[in-house]
């Protein structure tokens, strides 16, 4: 039996939850399909995902096509969720992004393609909704293949679009047409294909081509492309033909060392965490005990139709562990998988509020619940204001705003209301900055050396750290592995660089430790007495003030979040949209044409996009649509924003050293000692 973790992804409403319970259905899983609009469906399981009908938290279900066991999880498509995407990227095997066949390719389909193709995850494309009233077959096509990708291979044919009867056909070996495009595309990838094909088209069998379509979609070069409705079941035999025929099944080898990912967390009835787990290698067993001294005390293996108590899991599975206390998102279980090299692939949040309790008595509280909400959700990013006594969290948006609001009055009895969203800007270093500080110097009660540069990188590239001592430097008496240390270093790296010089976020930058030293009996120097011997603490809070002065030296510039918005307007609107959207500070490209449409791409500091989509409506006499994808970072003109500090400021020599120097060593969650 092979396995198969497939991603269900898609913008906003495209179906994919429908589509989910289509294909459990279709598989047997369930006797009678539910709807999204009754709030009957198997994913969206949440009272609030079923009161709202969109899909909030990503869902795991298991279904068995041929001999293929499917992992399927159904993600949200709405971009203030983007996060419950991201996580799961990492543990695919492999996607269907689903198209609507109305509003075609959308902002998000694109956002969510580019990521998939980075990451080179094979794709499918389904292309949904073809019942309904609108639906296009051609237009749709074409869409994708100038906005997502050219390499498409569309699999059959639509008929009766717009209908309750509309239907999808297979292409086959008798389709001379369908055997030419499929020569033509997989020959650009394929020398010896194309050879043959130059040589003579007629010379090439169907089987073989065939053969090469599963060839070249399992390695993400080409997608294929089948038509459907989640509601009334078109073409999903096809789509589900084509997930078993093209899509990779899982590899990994069960008896090799123990390699997994926590990519969901979750809590049970009595408040237990639940860790939702990717085995990459090996297999874990109930009584294990894992890297974190946490002992396994259940499992269960999506196998099927649903989460089966079970032993052990191994290789290929998704599994819920129980038992491993305070066990986080993203992290690993044994050794390390092979993931990308980029953690995150989309955008950090680009806003935040104060969370506020409408009872004064209720903070702590609020403090418990957000932090559990963290759990779930790293990325709101929970911050403390001591001095003001404010609580504030990262968002993606006014809807995932409202998701917290509901969650905190319904799971934790809290009612809460929030200050007005601000934007998040970042710091990046403009210049390079060094700077050390020496053991058994005078400035500082810290019993290690630390040499740091701090400089620029490309945009998006985050927080890069570097090691560049003599191995025979690294304090192995505390870390054991160099690798450790480097963890370690990395981690006390990206703590300090939470807060910059005007107390952003620093990111795009490159750390380099090019000096390090410490006391140890068999280290370079001898100890000068048992309490000056070097700990893991010296070298955590010795980082953020060496880093800071470097970081000063660099000196940093803020940048603000701009947004891509695409505008599609009635062609006699042109004009005033285009002024207004000068006027809110956008850096307008010239207005093209789609079907009778214009459309005016333009970049917008995110703050100023909610104004647009107000003024939209007004200036179009509500016939416009505006869409919006992340854009990047640019520098603020004028003045820089400033945040107030939850850190204690490491420029402050005399406050940082009086309130952390002093501060108990076990405060920080470390690996490496
Ligand atoms: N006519 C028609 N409607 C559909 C089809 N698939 C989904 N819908 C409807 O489209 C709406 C959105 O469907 P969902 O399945 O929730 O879409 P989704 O992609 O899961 O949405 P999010 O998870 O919130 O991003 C619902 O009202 C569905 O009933 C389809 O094939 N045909
Ligand atoms: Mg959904």
């Amino acid at each position: 039996m092979r396995t198969l973790n497939l991603g269900i992804l898609a913008h906003v409403d495209a179906g994919k939850t429908t589509l989910t319970e289509r294909l459990l259905y279709a598989a047997g899983v369930i006797d009678e399909i539910g709807s999204v609009d009754d709030g009957s469906t198997q994913t969206d399981s949440l009272a609030l995902e079923r009161q709202r009908g969109i899909t909030i938290k990503s869902a795991v279900v298991s279904f068995v096509i041929d001999d293929v066991t499917v992992n399927l999880i159904d993600t949200p498509g709405h971009p203030d969720f983007i996060a419950e995407v991201e996580r799961v990227l990492n543990v695919l095997d492999g996607a269907v992004l689903v198209v609507s066949a109305v509003e075609g390719v959308q902002a998000q389909t694109r956002v969510l393609m580019r990521t998939l193709q980075r990451l080179r995850i094979p794709t499918l494309i389904f292309v949904n909704k073809i019942d309904r009233g609108g639906a296009q077959d051609e237009a749709v096509l074409q869409g994708i293949s100038e906005r997502l990708t050219p390499a498409i291979i569309p699999m059959g044919s639509a008929r009766d679009l717009g209908t309750r009867r509309g239907d999808f056909t297979s292409y086959g070996a008798a389709n001379s047409a369908f055997a030419a495009h499929l020569a033509d595309v997989l020959a650009e990838h394929d020398e010896a294909l194309l050879a043959a094909y130059v040589d003579d088209q007629r010379s090439i069998r169907y089987p073989q081509l065939r053969g090469e379509l599963a060839v070249q979609t399992k390695q993400a070069l080409v997608h294929p492309v089948f038509f459907g409705s989640a509601m009334t079941g078109a073409g999903v035999e096809s789509l589900m033909a084509g997930i078993a025929e093209l899509l990779p099944a899982a590899e990994g080898d069960a008896d090799g060392p123990a390699s997994g990912s926590v990519f969901k967390v979750d809590r049970g009835p009595s408040g237990e965490r639940i860790a939702y787990v990717r085995m990459f290698s090996g297999t874990v067993s109930t009584r294990d005990r894992l890297d974190n001294n946490r002992k396994v005390t259940a499992i269960r293996v999506f196998n099927r139709d649903s989460a089966v108590e079970c032993r052990s899991i191994s290789a290929r599975q998704i599994g819920q562990l129980w038992g491993l206390g305070d066990i986080q998102i993203g992290d690993v279980i044994g050794t390390s998988p092979k993931l990308s090299d980029q953690r995150h692939h989309f955008a950090r949040p680009t806003l935040e509020t104060v969370v506020v309790p409408r009872h004064t008595v209720d903070r702590g509280a609020l403090r418990v619940a957000l932090d559990q909400l963290a759990e779930q959700d790293p990325l709101i990013n929970v911050r403390q204001d001591d001095t003001r006594q404010e609580i504030s969290v990262s968002l993606y948006g006014e809807v995932q705003k409202e998701v917290i609001q509901a969650t905190l009055a319904n799971d934790f009895g809290l009612d809460v209301s929030f200050h007005e969203t601000t934007t998040i800007y970042i710091e990046r270093p403009i210049g390079s900055g060094d700077a050390v500080e020496v053991l058994q110097a005078e400035t500082h009660p810290f019993s290690a050396t630390i040499g740091l540069r701090i400089e620029p990188a490309a945009p998006g590239s985050g927080v890069q750290f570097r090691l560049d001592v003599d191995p025979r430097l690294t304090p192995m008496h505390i870390y054991k592995t160099r690798d450790r240390f480097v963890e370690a270093m990395s981690q006390h790296t990206c703590r300090t660089l939470q807060e910059g010089l005007f107390g952003w976020h620093v990111t795009d930058c490159a750390v380099t430790m090019n000096e390090c030293g410490y006391y140890a009996s068999d280290g370079p120097t001898k100890p000068v007495s048992a309490t000056r011997r070097t700990t893991a603490a010296d070298f955590r809070k010795l980082t953020p003030l060496v880093l800071m002065l470097a970081l000063e030296r660099a000196r940093t510039q803020v940048c603000e979040p701009i947004v891509r918005v695409e505008i599609e307007i009635p062609a006699d609107t042109v004009g005033a949209v285009l002024a207004a959207t000068s006027r809110l500070g956008g850096v307008v490209e010239t207005p093209s044409l789609r079907r009778s449409l214009s459309v005016i791409e333009a970049l917008l500091p995110a703050a100023r996009a909610q104004d647009l989509r107000r003024q939209l409506p007004g200036l179009t006499g509500g016939e416009g649509v505006v869409e919006t994808s992340f854009g990047g970072y640019e520098p603020v003109r004028g003045a820089p924003p400033t945040r107030r500090r939850t850190m204690t400021n490491p420029l402050n020599r005399d406050t940082y050293l009086e309130r952390v120097a002093r501060r108990p060593t076990n405060e920080l969650r470390e690996t490496g000692h």
